[in-house]
């Protein structure tokens, strides 16, 4: 009923702008998606197909293939380009089979490669769709690429070469002799590069391959890259084990140097720069419980229990931020310092954007322990997004949790659809409804299956 709320609002304010603005009730466009429109529609796909709300996913559809244009000229996230559409378009064609949406992520998929073509082959940032310029983010320090940016392609990238069978996504050889799938070659340039403390600064520089700046977040610039390690390795069906080791070796670095536990008993995991640690977890960080349970569930018996802690632990956390909030809705970022715990010390971090993560672990947390808390949890952010986030024409963001009568962002964001309201409804169906078997969730939620055969 959420979904086909959104959905039904977006359609009849904003279809085909990018995101539906629900206080007055028109459409945004943005600068994230190059010129690209529909990014709700796309990520609302298979939201809408697993819901079985089947008029409505025939409106969706009939979108993409009246009204989808891949030939824009403006300049484009790579990465957010990758997650929703790329992500959304593979997602929708693995589970319905209609041919459509594969080539248009194939077509689409084509106009990012030449972002991969810098001297050591980590892709810039932004992208021309139409010219096929590159460049850094203004904001990102000295021309450098973003680890959770480019650490956030290998999902949808062997997709790709998987359903083109075309060599130029797996084996455009960035570095000749070597003929590696340009995804692949980011690993052999992190894995050389040498790790403070063995762990992985946010920023990289594109020419040289060194890192920029010492910065190292499981949130905001970092968090997904993490994802993608274990994510490649269960995608693989267990075979690629040197996204396994480097998932690993991570998560040991994260432990030993960033996991802390608050003077009140919250376990949490701070930020890092350039050795002095920052005691502060962003809305983002929150997906990390559900990582982490997902990779505790396929490692030794030790590692298994520890890590199952630590997931449970880190989930309850993020649990306390929505908890101490007024809303019952967790702030951007909370803090652990100053006599703060979970909850966030400055105006800037107090707004909720409607975001995913802390759902998304509690459905990997009930998922795998059934342990009825998370379905509790799940049920209160449902109740809470209906006090406080439905508004005439949609849902929208709040800028303040700290406060039961929020003004609202007129904003509906797609991954609301995408990945909020998804993983609720996840959270409360039976586990064989895209079983954790047989499928993986790109970071944008969107399922992609796991290759019980021969694909690497
Ligand atoms: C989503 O687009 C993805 O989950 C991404 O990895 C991080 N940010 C948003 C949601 O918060």
């Amino acid at each position: 009923q959420m979904m086909k709320f959104a959905w039904d609002n977006y359609k009849q304010y904003a279809l085909g702008k990018n995101e539906l603005r629900p206080l007055s009730k028109n459409g945004h466009i943005g600068n994230m998606f190059g010129g690209l429109r529909g990014a709700t529609v796309i990520d609302a796909l298979d939201t809408l197909y697993i819901m079985e709300l089947e008029e409505e996913f025939q409106e969706a559809k009939e979108w993409v293939e009246k009204s989808f244009d891949l030939n824009v000229n403006g300049e484009a996230s790579l990465f957010e380009v990758n997650i929703r559409y790329i992500g959304g378009l593979l997602a929708t064609y693995y589970l319905t089979g209609e041919e459509v949406f594969k080539s248009k992520a194939l077509e689409l998929g084509e106009k990012l490669l030449p972002a991969f073509n810098t001297p050591t082959g980590i892709p810039r940032g932004v992208i021309n769709l139409g010219s096929g310029m590159s460049w850094s983010w203004g904001w990102a320090s000295a021309g450098s690429s973003i680890l959770a940016e480019f650490g956030t392609l290998h999902l949808e990238f062997l997709h790709l070469s998987e359903l083109s069978g075309n060599p130029v996504f797996a084996e455009k050889a960035i570095t000749p002799p070597l003929s590696l799938p340009q995804v692949m070659n980011i690993r052999r340039v992190l894995n050389r590069v040498e790790k403070p403390q063995g762990l992985y600064p946010n920023f990289l520089s594109p020419v040289t391959g060194s890192w920029v700046q010492h910065h190292v977040s499981i949130g905001g610039l970092g968090d997904s890259f993490y994802e993608y390690l274990i994510k490649s390795w269960l995608m693989s069906d267990k075979k690629d084990s040197e996204a396994k080791k480097m998932y690993d070796d991570a998560l040991e670095a994260i432990e030993k140097h960033l996991v802390k536990k608050s003077a009140g008993g919250l376990t949490y995991i701070a930020e890092w720069r350039g050795g002095i640690l920052d005691h502060k977890m962003g809305h983002l960080a929150c997906f990390s419980g559900g990582m982490i349970a997902l990779g505790a569930e396929h490692a030794a018996e030790e590692r298994r229990q520890r890590h199952m802690e630590l997931a449970a632990e880190i989930t309850s956390t993020c649990h306390e931020s929505y908890a101490r909030s007024d809303t019952k809705l967790g702030p951007e970022a909370f803090r652990f310092d100053a006599g703060s715990e979970a909850m966030a010390t400055r105006l800037s971090e107090r707004y909720y954007i409607l975001r995913p993560e802390v759902v998304e672990s509690y459905m990997y947390l009930w998922r795998l322990t059934h342990d009825p808390k998370y379905r509790h949890w799940g049920w209160e952010v449902v109740k809470a997004l209906e006090k406080h986030c439905r508004v005439e024409a949609g849902f929208s963001g709040i800028r303040d949790v700290y406060t039961t009568t929020p003004t609202h962002d007129n904003m509906q964001q797609s991954f609301f659809l995408a990945e909020t309201l998804k993983y609720l409804y996840l959270l409360f169906c039976e586990d064989d409804v895209l079983s954790l078997e047989d499928w993986v969730f790109n970071t944008e939620a969107h399922p992609l299956p796991i290759n019980h055969t021969d694909f690497k």
